[in-house]
């Protein structure tokens, strides 16, 4: 998945109200209920230390202030360390975080130091946009289509495959491919198979991965790439349902799993 940017991060919350309204419409839950659902618990009030962490390209803008704001609309407490890295993790545990989140180049994690659970931000992400996807209520059969299956893609399609869905999966990379047929025994999905789903998640970071032939009009499409896959265009002719945003059910999947 891409590093995220300064601008990825603008306006969290009309982001965060847009899809909470798009998930409800088209599940039937808010995003916290759809949390509560997949993770069988409730949050509880743990207290969040968020630590910016400097390694690689360094501090993102908007990174660790968009985490605190995600924290607080779930009603937890949380705060940001003031200083970055080690100095920043003693700091965090210090001051009595019972959940540390923190993130580098290459991955985003949740620690929850009571209980020792850890999670990285792909799986929970995969598992939380397949969940979404999996629940559709107009759609027309279990058959979904996982778009894309690295860390992302992989988390999501196991859950979905756990939950006794018809998973079908594309990915460019014939390891991938062959390794989530192996272990999960989802079915390759090939263009030419001219078969439409009505739930689809795409978890790769490229444009322009959905096409004409894969979906069914009045589909649901739950993706956490950026860029967005579904070309717009195409989204507007099938009258296409799209959750897509770049943090917030991440993190709020990364919590409950922790919990
Ligand atoms: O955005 C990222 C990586 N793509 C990992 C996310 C996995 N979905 N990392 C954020 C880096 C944040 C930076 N180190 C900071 O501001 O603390």
């Amino acid at each position: 998945m891409a590093l995220l940017t300064p601008q990825d991060l603008e306006n969290l919350s009309v982001q965060l109200e847009e899809n909470d309204e798009i998930v409800r419409r088209v599940t039937g839950l808010n995003i916290k209920q759809i949390c509560e659902e997949l993770y069988g618990k409730e949050l509880g009030f743990p207290k969040i230390g968020i630590i910016p962490i400097t390694a690689g390209n360094g501090i993102i803008g908007n990174f660790t202030s968009s985490l605190l704001f995600i924290v607080q609309y779930f009603g937890l407490e949380g705060f940001i360390t003031e200083h970055p890295d080690i100095t920043g993790y003693y700091e965090a545990v210090s001051q009595g975080a019972d959940i540390i989140l923190m993130a580098d180049d290459h991955i985003f994690v949740a620690h929850n130091l009571r209980n020792e659970k850890i999670v990285s931000n792909h799986v929970a992400t995969g598992v939380i946009y397949a969940d979404i996807a999996s629940r559709f209520e107009e759609a027309n059969s279990k058959d979904i289509l996982v778009i894309g299956l690295g860390r992302v893609g992989y988390a999501g399609a196991c859950h979905l495959v756990n939950k006794g869905f018809n998973v079908y999966a594309c990915d460019p990379n014939k390891d991938f491919l062959k390794k989530a047929v192996d272990e999960l025994g989802i079915k390759p999905y090939c263009s030419d198979d001219r078969k439409k789903f009505s739930m689809v998640f795409e978890a790769t970071p490229n444009a322009d991965t959905i096409s004409e032939g894969m979906i069914e009009e009045r589909c649901l499409v739950s993706t956490p790439g950026i860029p967005c896959g579904l070309p717009p265009e195409i989204g507007s002719k099938y009258r296409v349902d799209l959750v897509m945003e770049p943090l917030v059910l991440g993190v709020a999947s990364m919590l409950y799993s922790v919990i």
